[in-house]
């Protein structure tokens, strides 16, 4: 027992390293880093193709897609506009670790605004890796049901930000999103919260703020 322990520890550890190297080189280069996590099935991609096909115009975004298998998630940001994609297979992980990252960043353009990390659809494992990001993110669906935040009160306290998505389901589901949202703030209180429907595009305007008012501090 003590063993396995002290390698997670370990893991965990090393992983620190490299994230607060890319932390640097990130800040260095005034690029804002967000890192999205989710359930699988959320709605990560469609709220990054959404976000894309409105900002790609005016902001230059890259994207890091970290799926177990495929790269149908980075043809989809390609497609909707990101100006640079690269996809991580984990090969059965769970999550991205801070060395996935650098070595998919190694080779990015410069003069990126804006990175966006999508990973892998976990409510559990990716909250503990740490990708030298500014911002975490974390994204529940209504669908997931209302008792989540304290059901994974790990991935709701690890991030700053909650974006509550699938709102347009809301009344078939007889789900109220402000007991979503006072569920995550019990947990959470220091969340800062958005509702979206990535579908209708209900709230975008609100996230694609928060996301340029990034681009501007260059954080
Ligand atoms: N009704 C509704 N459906 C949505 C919304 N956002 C995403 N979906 C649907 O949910 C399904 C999964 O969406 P994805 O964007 O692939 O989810 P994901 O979080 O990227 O999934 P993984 O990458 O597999 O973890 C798709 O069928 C989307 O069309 C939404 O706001 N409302
Ligand atoms: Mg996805």
């Amino acid at each position: 027992m003590s063993r396995t322990i002290k390698i997670e520890k370990s893991i965990l550890e090393k992983n620190d390293v490299v994230a607060v190297r890319l932390r640097k080189m990130f800040s260095g280069r005034k690029l804002a880093v967000i890192n999205i996590m989710s359930s699988p099935g959320a709605g990560k991609t469609t709220l990054l193709v959404e976000t894309l096909k409105r900002l790609a115009p005016r902001i230059y975004i890259g994207v890091i897609e970290g799926d177990i298998a495929t790269d149908h998630d980075a043809k989809k940001v390609e497609q909707a506009g990101a100006a640079w994609v690269v996809q991580i297979n984990t090969g059965g992980r769970c999550h991205l670790e801070a060395s996935m990252v650098e070595k998919a960043f190694n080779g990015a353009p410069d003069g990126l605004d804006l990175l966006i990390i999508e990973n892998v659809g976990n409510l559990v494992c990716p909250s503990g890796f740490d990708l030298g990001e500014g911002h975490r993110v974390m994204l529940g669906a209504l669908t997931e049901g209302l008792d989540k935040p304290k059901k994974y009160p790990g991935m709701f306290r690890a991030c700053g930000y909650l974006v509550i998505n699938k709102t347009d389901l809301a009344s078939v589901l007889n789900i109220d999103v402000s007991d979503y949202e006072k569920e995550a703030l019990a947990v959470n209180p220091d969340l800062k919260i958005f509702k979206t429907s990535a579908t209708s595009g209900d709230g975008m305007d609100e996230w694609l703020g928060w996301l340029e008012s990034l681009v501007i501090k260059g954080e």
